[in-house]
């Protein structure tokens, strides 16, 4: 059985892995995801109970009960590099003996639900839409950094979009990556739109974004709004939605993203007011989690 040394999974003194501070009993199989700690109250908002509440950094959790259903909610933070912790470490609570730090021998799998907040490019994605990630392309690099990367990810399409947006050689190589199947028909019951995310590694110039400082390629969003393959085009930008579909994929959970639109890229408009529809979406992903 592999043993994991105490630099490579670190516990603190209270028995809760690095982090995210969470005890292996803390944890629900069932798992909302949202960036925002604030939101994490939202969440928690609609529970009947609550067993624990850790915050550290911006890692916040609440695992309570919603008509009966155990459920964590957690904060991540804004940005991939954030979705590789929390989803490392929450995979190390489910699987992995925080006494013997060994692997179980029986694999526990996580549903993992992301709830944010995007932009959207297309026509058909006004401010307010609700969109579920059904592929993500990741211009965060991280999957590259894992062996099975090739074995989940679309290579043909990922090809079709290099080519089509003249990709540049000082980039890292995006990588595409569908979310769990299941989970989405369960979550999207027809009254959200699924599309393909791509899951940025910044909020201005990885989105086309442009203040003072110009883009390296200022036709960057033309060319995404642009491209079509096998029917999919690409609907919004946020910035975690591959890393979470990437790893879960390669470790065995079952994940997705659905984000509400609080900004249309194409007609330039954006909505900050967005509490109460984004409380619908979070009761919405409650009822059918
Ligand atoms: C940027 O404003 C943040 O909003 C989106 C992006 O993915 C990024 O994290 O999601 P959240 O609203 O969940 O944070
Ligand atoms: N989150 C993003 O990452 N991009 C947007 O345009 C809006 C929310």
């Amino acid at each position: 059985m592999k043993y994991f040394a105490e630099s490579e999974l670190i516990i603190n003194p209270d028995g809760s892995v690095f982090h995210l501070h969470l005890k292996p009993e803390e944890l629900a199989d069932k798992v909302i995801l949202v960036g925002d700690p604030g939101r994490v109250e939202t969440v928690a908002s609609h529970f009947e109970s609550r067993e624990c509440e850790v915050e550290s950094r911006e890692f916040k959790t609440i695992t309570g009960t919603y008509k009966g259903k155990r459920i964590t909610v957690l904060s991540t933070g804004i940005g991939c590099d954030n979705i590789d912790i929390v989803v490392n470490e929450l995979d190390a609570l489910a699987n992995i003996d925080f006494t013997t730090r060994q692997e179980k021998e029986k694999f526990h799998q996580l549903e993992l639900v992301r709830i944010g907040t995007c932009g959207g490019l297309q026509p058909y994605t006004p401010v307010g839409t609700f969109i579920c990630s059904e592929k993500s392309i990741g211009f965060d690099g991280l999957l590259n950094f894992y062996a099975g990367r090739n074995d989940v990810c679309d290579l043909a399409f990922e090809e079709a979009f290099c080519k089509h947006m003249e990709w540049s050689p000082l980039l890292c190589a995006p990588y595409v990556i569908d979310a769990n199947a299941e989970l989405i028909s369960r979550i999207n019951q027809g009254d959200m739109v699924n599309g393909v995310t791509i899951a940025a590694g910044g909020f201005f110039g990885p989105q086309g974004r442009e203040l003072r400082v110009p883009l390296a390629d200022p036709h960057q969003n033309e060319k995404v709004e642009s491209f079509e393959y096998n029917g999919y085009r690409i609907t919004n930008f946020e910035m975690e939605s591959s890393a979470l579909a990437g790893l879960s994929r390669l470790m065995g959970h079952k994940a997705m993203t659905v984000c509400m639109v609080i900004a249309n890229r194409l007609i330039k408009e954006a909505n900050t007011g967005y509490k109460n529809t984004i409380d619908t979406l979070i009761t919405t992903v409650l009822d059918r989690i």
